[in-house]
């Protein structure tokens, strides 16, 4: 039953293509040999490679190929190898490399590419030196409109590294001297400036850490980013006293403005003036 009907239907078309066919016929042996059967061929290609390895290495190629031209049946891919490449697997195509000469042919199974159609075969090589993509690809010997997207390869990327930033010396207190001699009664000083000019105000506090506490240190002083280096004094008075011996006392100059410990340790003695000698 549905035999019979396949076959009522396919009668008419048949007859149709079969007239057409040979209206073509006619038509190509009046124009000539040379031009009746060759369909034109224009192609596209758009070349993506893939590389790794420093110097050698390997490299996968995607290669799309856009039918721009009559619907082609049987195809042959050709480009050359710019560098030192060697094909060593292909796909979705017969591929055979001769000298720097690569030849993909279409597969048995491939049928034809109608116009406006793409293809897409591929093939894994290797590389040594350089691996410039090519760029005379050709299909059936006639060249085609290549694109190439650029090779996402490392060695093409520049590896920006931050370059390391060198850290300043940290910020210091500088005491000067470190031990001071105060006569009992009278006052005696050190000289503190910062070690280099600091981002903002720093203010360098004093304190006493230990020792004889008629020993005092002054108020703290102030250094700006344009004073940093002009000494600053820190005054030390001893106080009278109603012992015969001389004191010391450890002092402590530090700032909260400076990260990081900042502390810096200095002695104040005093010279007491009730010692009998
Ligand atoms: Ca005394
Ligand atoms: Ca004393």
């Amino acid at each position: 039953m549905g035999h019979g009907t396949n076959l009522l239907r396919r009668g008419p078309r048949t007859a149709v293509a079969a007239v057409a066919v040979g209206a073509l016929a006619t038509a190509g042996l009046t124009l000539g040999p040379a031009t009746a059967a060759r369909a034109a061929i224009s192609c596209e290609v758009t070349y993506t490679g893939y590389q790794w390895g420093s110097g050698s290495g390997g490299f996968t190629a995607s290669i799309a190929v856009k039918n721009t031209g009559d619907p082609v049946t049987g195809w042959t891919l050709t480009f050359t190898f710019p560098g030192s490449q060697r094909l060593t697997q292909g796909w979705s195509a017969q591929w055979t490399q001769t000298g720097a000469r690569v030849t993909a042919t279409s597969p048995a199974w491939g049928g034809p590419v109608g116009a406006g159609s793409s293809f897409f075969l591929g093939f894994n090589g290797t590389w040594t030196g350089s691996n410039p993509p090519p760029t005379d690809f050709a299909i059936n010997g006639v060249p085609c409109t290549v694109n190439q997207v650029p090779n996402p390869s490392p060695s093409a990327t520049p590896v920006t590294t931050p370059s390391a930033t060198p850290s300043p010396p940290p910020l210091r207190i500088v005491i000067s001297p470190k031990s001071i001699v105060v006569p009992e009664g009278g006052t005696a000083g050190v000289q503190v400036t910062l070690s280099q000019r600091p981002p903002g105000n720093v203010i360098v506090g004093t304190g006493r850490v230990a020792g004889d506490t008629d020993l005092t240190a002054s108020a703290p002083v102030t250094f700006t980013p344009e004073n940093w280096d002009v000494p600053q004094t820190i005054t030390v008075t001893a106080a009278q006293d109603g012992d015969a011996t001389d004191g010391s006392a450890t002092f402590d100059s530090r700032s909260s403005q400076i990260t990081g410990s900042s502390a810096v340790l200095w002695t104040a003695v005093e010279r007491d003036d009730d010692i009998v000698p």
